[in-house]
């Protein structure tokens, strides 16, 4: 309030003369107008406060508050979350960042040590309790338990949902990437991203101007998908500080020999009806590898269709993939594994999954057990039925069982990588 005395001063000089011979009346007028004047600039000072500052004096009234992302945190999450931390970090607040689940992508995984982010995995909400809690990039606290007794303290996101901060909210559901809003607050706060810049501002770290960057690019599908002038904005203002080596590095993370295989299994091993296809790569180290396979198979030519199954911990996982104007993937999936017990399986028009029972697969269960053939004969079969353009012209040839049979020893058992934490059960 330094400030709105020197507003007042002069004020009170001028209407001072006409009341000259009450000085009890003069000070009171005089002190309601400072009061007045003051207020008004407070309000004025703080309208024109960027998000930047707000969210700055947020975490300057706190000595420490918990970052949160959503339960496997991307890039995306992850970039904002480092942001909030240095950004807490200039006004001594500790910042630690948690996160519910797992990060478990490679590419996630990949950024997280190149740029030897810190971030704890959060037990269940008794770790947030009593304490101030920062959303990044989600605007509800999910995925453990106390999740929903949860009231945020400051919430910055890019996704829709009611969720708010009780000291600070910022949604922007325009914008293709969170990391976009963080290095929009950085830039109005004039922190530098250019070193041979000189000013009082701090500089931005090279780790998190890398992060930005990759978050960004993560979240637009390389700065395609939802992808606005802020995201540009944001990638440009970071671009000099960001380290183009260690984008390079955690968008083609190096990949486990026994990975590499899996995906080429995918590949030779695939039985092709028209433009549907169905693969199963045998045992695998992770579910995330089938997920990927689905994604290079959908890449062949004149494909529209594809389901990639895969074998982990007992658990034959299913990943779907679709062209838009083809089959509705998840649909697909759930239909196709209709009346089998265990078995579960769904998702959207172009990604889908599921997870089959290995035990009851091979009969050992409540019913006889079904063949992967017979679950691929099943998923064409749908295929063809949403997508009639995509099916084969000629009847085809019975599936061979031995190829693609759940039970079958595939080569993955025999060539695993010693160093591999799950291998998969032979079985
Ligand atoms: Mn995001």
């Amino acid at each position: 309030m330094g400030s709105a005395s020197g507003v007042g001063t002069p004020v009170t000089g001028v209407i001072g003369s006409p009341l000259d011979g009450d000085p009890a009346l003069v000070g009171g007028v005089a002190v309601a107008v400072v009061a007045v004047a003051g207020a008004l600039l407070f309000v004025r000072l703080r309208s024109d406060r960027t998000r930047g500052q707000e969210l700055r004096s947020a975490l300057a009234a706190r000595r420490e508050v918990a970052i949160l992302t959503h339960p496997n945190p991307d890039p995306d999450a992850l970039a904002c979350a480092l942001a909030v931390r240095e950004l807490a970090a200039v006004v001594d607040t500790d910042a630690p960042i948690y996160y519910p689940g797992e990060i478990r992508h490679e590419e996630n995984l990949a950024l997280v040590r190149e740029l030897g982010i810190d971030a704890t995995r959060l037990r269940d909400g008794s770790d947030l309790a009593g304490r101030d809690v920062v959303l990044v990039d989600h605007n509800q606290p999910r995925g453990f338990a106390g999740a929903g007794s949860i009231a945020p303290y400051a919430v910055v996101d890019h996704h829709p949902g009611g969720g708010e901060g009780t000291a600070f909210t910022d949604v922007r559901t325009a914008y293709g990437a969170c990391a976009s809003l963080l290095a929009e607050y950085l830039q109005a706060l004039g922190w530098r991203t250019d070193p041979s810049e000189s000013g009082g501002e701090p500089m931005v770290s090279e780790g998190l101007a890398t992060a930005l960057v990759y978050g960004i690019r993560s979240d637009t599908a390389g700065f395609t998908r939802g992808c606005t002038a802020a995201e540009f904005d944001a990638a440009a203002y970071c671009s000099e500080r960001a380290d183009p080596d260690t984008i390079e590095r955690v968008a083609a993370p190096p990949m486990s020999p026994t990975k590499m295989e899996v995906r080429a299994r995918a590949v030779l091993d695939r039985v092709q009806r028209g433009a549907f296809v169905c693969t199963h790569a045998g045992n695998v180290p992770s579910p995330d590898t089938v997920a990927r396979a689905a994604d290079d198979l959908l890449r062949l030519e004149s494909v529209r269709a594809v389901v990639v199954a895969g074998r982990c911990d007992g658990t034959l996982h299913l990943s779907g993939r679709a062209v838009e104007d083809s089959v509705h993937i998840g649909e697909v999936l759930s239909t196709a594994i209709e009346g089998i017990p265990m078995a579960d399986a769904g998702g959207h028009g172009r990604m889908g999954g599921g997870q089959l029972s290995v035990d009851h697969m091979a009969g050992l269960g409540p019913g006889d057990g079904v063949g992967a053939d017979q679950l691929f004969e099943g998923i064409f079969a749908v295929m063809a039925s949403q997508d009639p353009e995509g099916a084969p012209a000629d009847p085809a040839e019975p599936l061979d069982p031995v190829t693609i049979d759940a039970d079958a020893e595939s080569a993955t058992s025999e060539n695993q990588s010693p160093d591999d934490p799950d291998p998969g059960r032979p079985n």
